[in-house]
């Protein structure tokens, strides 16, 4: 294991020079390539690299989010960079450079998912299709959150090509698309099609998967929400897929009234209690958000099939059913326990409903918890991160995040973990700025003088975060939390950050209100100690923010404060020390403000 800095075992270790030298790669494209004409970018000069190579460059640049039009250019060179598997998964690429950059390659691998820049599941698979290589080299395709498009493939009286132009294709991922029944059927036509996803689809028959049923090994088949088949239908297609391994038919009612009737609730059922003649080969079910099953119906289903090794069972109602916990080998998602809590975080990352969900339960298990948990923490931030924009699973990330962060535990915590666990905080806080309880969550997560000390994050935007925040609260406890924090935030930016801080108008009115507010009613608390602090940090030799400050009246108010707290030494030196450095400061720029500086003197 390999210690950090700080003597702590860190979590990865160093990074492998392979990933340093794509890293700087990615950074130095710009030196590294020349444009053509069309604006795209081209390696200047390009060695022959092994294949792996190319791949994994691919890849750390959709990573890095700097896969574009321009940057895929590089590829378009395929003698040299040979791509076999490649993503452009979440990346803005247009029809054009998807053409040029990736067709040429004998690809076997493709993950389009959710590409941004207008690409349709129909362009892909013509374009995948023109090349004759990829038709007999593509094994595996991901198009999830694609817009299909089909009609468009068979307009013009053109060729026909479909996902059965792609011969080799064994594994098949479409989730969240507009896949239909008819698009189902070309798909389930391919001759060695093993695994399917076809989740939050609109299919509503899965009979065509009949035709594949001799190959199909793995069927994702999540919340399909325009089912339409009767049980009895259902259960006959089921019967047939004998080589299948693993079904996943879980759905998302997480309420009873939610049911649509389709018969999923009782094919499941029916499924679960029937013979194991149905599904012979299945070692993994997953009917997770079913509401009607019973414990009775899991008990006969476990106790049939004894090679089992997943079950999932979150939000049915049936997860404490006493036959799991005797089965060795079984994994199981649900909620009856930390294993079970901790499996459905790890199978449902991409699931917001159940992500949710998983969360609510583990909030209750880390409630008071007293033991560092690294594990459930990674867990937990990797829920936040593949739901950036999800209010119901920040609300309850923040508060487990909390709980998992508290006083000493923070400490035990590997640093890289809390450097990754606060930005991610930061980044939440910037998405949901208007809402109460996810602020204050994370507020009261940052409020811990060894994470503000001892951890590695972005100091400015936190501060620039909490200062925010603080413009629009006057709970006393919160207020003294945020105050505290900024003060020690303020204290930890480099001058150029602090100098950036200062000069906006509206963080200094901030502060200023709280000091006016504790001066009032004359209190001496910890609130008005560090809003002086934080004050003082700001316009140390800055002469933008110390003219702010007295723009803003800061020298009156101070006036007034010195008055009040005549005979307090702490106070005292903080607003001494705040009216020479700013006075000096801001002389130096700004005569304009010579009237207040006599002021000064005369105090
Ligand atoms: C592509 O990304 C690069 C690097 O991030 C950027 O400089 C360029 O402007 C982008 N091109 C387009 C077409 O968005
Ligand atoms: C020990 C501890 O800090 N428990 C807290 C866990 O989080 C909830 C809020 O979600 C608090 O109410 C508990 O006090």
């Amino acid at each position: 294991k390999i210690k950090d800095q700080t003597g702590r075992e860190s979590e990865t270790g160093p990074q492998a020079l392979c990933d340093l030298c794509l890293s700087q790669v990615c950074c130095s494209l710009d030196t590294l390539c020349s444009t053509q004409t069309d604006g795209s970018m081209c390696l200047s000069w390009a060695p022959l690299l092994p294949q792996e190579m190319a791949d994994q460059l691919l890849h750390k640049m959709a990573a890095r989010g700097i896969l574009n039009d321009t940057t895929v250019g590089i590829f378009r060179n395929c003698r040299e960079l040979r791509l076999r598997r490649a993503t452009i998964r979440c990346c803005p690429v247009s029809l054009k450079a998807f053409l040029l950059a990736l067709c040429p390659h004998r690809l076997q691998e493709l993950d389009a998912s959710w590409v941004s820049g207008g690409l349709t599941g129909a362009n892909i698979i013509s374009g995948l299709a023109s090349n004759p290589e990829c038709r007999s080299s593509l094994q595996r395709l991901s198009l999830d959150g694609l817009n299909l498009a089909w009609e468009s493939l068979w307009g013009d009286g053109g060729t026909h090509v479909g996902f059965s132009s792609l011969q080799a294709l064994r594994k098949l991922s479409l989730a969240n698309t507009d896949l239909t029944d008819n698009v189902l059927e070309d798909v389930c036509s391919l001759p060695q099609l093993e695994s399917l996803d076809i989740s939050c689809s609109a299919v509503s028959k899965l009979t065509p998967l009949l035709d594949c049923k001799n190959t199909l090994r793995s069927l994702i088949a999540h919340h399909l929400r325009q089912l339409d088949m009767p049980p009895a239908g259902l259960l006959f297609v089921f019967s047939q897929l004998h080589a299948l391994r693993h079904l996943d038919f879980s759905d998302d009612h997480l309420t009873l009234d939610d049911s649509d009737g389709s018969g999923g609730d009782e094919a499941t059922r029916q499924l679960l209690e029937g013979s194991p003649d149905v599904l012979p080969s299945l070692v993994s079910l997953d009917i997770s958000g079913w509401k009607r099953i019973t414990e009775a119906a899991v008990r006969a289903f476990v106790e049939s099939r004894s090679g089992l090794v997943f079950l999932g069972l979150l939000a049915t109602g049936t997860s404490s059913c006493d036959v799991l916990c005797t089965q060795k080998n079984l994994k199981v998602a649900g909620e009856a326990n930390e294993d079970q809590v901790c499996e459905a975080l790890r199978r449902y990352r991409g699931r917001e409903c159940f992500t949710r969900e998983a969360l609510v339960h583990l909030n209750n298990l880390v409630s008071g918890i007293d033991k560092p948990r690294p594990d459930m923490l990674k867990l937990v931030l990797s829920g936040m991160q593949s739901h950036p924009n999800s209010l119901h699973v920040h609300l309850v990330a923040t508060a487990c995040v909390f709980n998992l962060t508290t006083q000493d535990l923070a400490q035990a915590l590997p640093v890289g973990l809390l450097s990754s666990t606060v930005t991610q905080l930061l980044y939440t806080m910037k998405t949901f700025p208007g809402h109460q309880q996810v602020q204050k969550n994370c507020l009261l997560a940052l409020c811990s003088d060894y994470i503000l000390e001892d951890v590695p994050f972005d100091k400015y935007l936190a501060a620039r975060l909490v200062i925010n925040w603080l413009s629009s609260h006057e709970d006393p406890t919160l207020q003294r939390m945020t105050v505290a924090v900024i003060s020690l935030l303020v204290a930890k930016l480099s001058p150029k950050e602090a100098a950036q801080l200062g000069t906006d108008v509206s963080i200094m009115k901030q502060l200023l209100a709280v000091v006016q507010q504790k001066a009032m009613v004359g209190v001496l608390d910890s609130t008005l100690k560090f809003a002086l602090s934080a004050l003082w940090n700001l316009t140390d030799e800055m002469p933008t923010a110390a003219r702010n400050f007295i723009e803003c009246q800061g020298l009156e108010l101070y006036e007034e404060v010195l008055e009040s707290y005549y005979g307090e030494p702490s106070v005292q030196q903080k607003l001494l020390g705040l009216m020479v450095g700013s006075v000096c400061a801001c002389c130096y720029d700004c005569v304009s403000c010579l009237p207040q500086y006599w002021i000064f003197t005369s105090v």
